[in-house]
């Protein structure tokens, strides 16, 4: 092939190069050793010598703008390789998988708000095991060997012992053997209890308050429940006490609020009576304080303890306890964050 057969047939030929390998091959056959530029060259030997530097020049200058396509093609296809792949494997990072945001559960909700009202009121919050002794959960609460509270109908039992707690008072025990006077705390947690049906769960959520210094009557366990009250279902509640019977509190009361959902006027809610039972009150016994090491005749205490899945209930109209254990997300998100 002459200089221009060959300049002509590569033209043709890079142009139509679809690869880097196919590129490669086009290189060895133009410029490799037995190559049609190498060809070229042996065969200036067959010319005349004057006509031979001309020549020469003619095939290095063919050779230089050969070697220059190859280098501009292997680039463009370097990067049309790479636009090819980038859009081939290209991962859609902005298609989001988690659609749906984790919302607070009521109760959680209930024990977050009067965890911080009680904190306001200048209470500190304390968790404890709920795998108890039946010594904290029992004895030292003044509930004797017969109460009913202790058969094995009403308690989970581990071992003779051992048994799930079945209420927080007994981690407010512990503190009262470990801390002298002043106490001013709440307890909230799960306890539990063998009992199941659509307003008593095996499982339920407590929260307990305890104040123990000198002088501590009914009149502040009053005020302390009133701020509370009127602080989570509305300023216009009032709190009414009930004379009721606790082993571990003397004078023990039940706690009545006027009815949240109509004023005290009378509803289904609260039975036509206007007023709806929240909790349970009282002085502490002395006996209980003595149990703990604590001078029965130089301090007194009151302690409350309040349902919290029942206050749920009361507050977001949740009409089965059951639904705060099913974990049914339609149930659950609609109490937002
Ligand atoms: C100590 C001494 C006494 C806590 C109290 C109640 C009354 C009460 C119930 C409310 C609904 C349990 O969840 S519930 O079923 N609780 O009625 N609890 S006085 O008394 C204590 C606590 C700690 C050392």
């Amino acid at each position: 092939m002459t200089i221009t057969e060959i300049k002509s047939t590569f033209d043709v030929e890079i142009d139509a190069c679809a690869s880097l390998s196919e590129l490669q091959e086009l290189k060895v056959k133009y410029l490799g050793k037995s190559g049609e530029l190498t060809a070229l060259l042996k065969s200036i030997k067959d010319l005349p010598p004057e006509e031979r530097p001309t020549f020469g020049a003619k095939v290095n200058e063919l050779r230089k703008q050969m070697e220059e396509r190859f280098s501009a093609a292997s680039e463009t296809l370097k990067a049309n390789e790479l636009a090819r792949r980038l859009a081939e494997e290209r991962v859609d990072i902005s298609l989001t998988t988690c659609t749906s945001r984790g919302a607070l559960h009521p109760v959680t909700l209930i024990e977050n708000q009067i965890s911080e009202l009680m904190i306001a009121m200048g209470f500190e919050v304390l968790c404890g095991p709920e795998i108890e002794t039946d010594y904290y959960n029992f004895q030292a609460l003044n509930i004797p060997y017969d109460h009913p509270a202790r058969d094995m109908q009403d308690t989970f039992y581990i071992t003779d012992n051992i048994l799930l707690r079945t209420q927080t008072s007994a981690m407010q025990a512990r503190l009262m053997q470990r801390k002298k006077p002043p106490i001013k705390v709440v307890c909230p947690g799960k306890v539990f209890r063998s009992d199941n049906d659509a307003s008593h769960s095996p499982v339920f959520h407590q929260i307990e308050g305890l104040v123990v210094d000198k002088n501590v009557t009914l009149c502040d366990l009053k005020g302390t429940l009133e701020y509370l009250a009127s602080n989570l279902f509305g300023p216009q509640t009032k709190v009414r006490f009930r004379p009721s019977f606790f082993p571990f509190t003397e004078p023990s009361v039940e706690v009545d609020l006027t009815c949240c959902n109509c004023g005290g006027k009378g509803c289904s809610l609260c039975k036509g009576t206007g007023w709806i039972e929240v909790l349970g009150a009282g002085m502490v016994h002395p006996l209980v304080l003595e149990n703990c090491g604590i001078d029965s005749t130089k301090y007194s205490g009151y302690a409350f303890g309040i349902g919290m899945d029942r206050v749920a209930m009361i507050k977001y109209g949740i009409p089965d306890i059951r639904l705060l254990y099913e974990n049914d997300q339609r149930f659950l998100k609609q109490f937002g964050r």
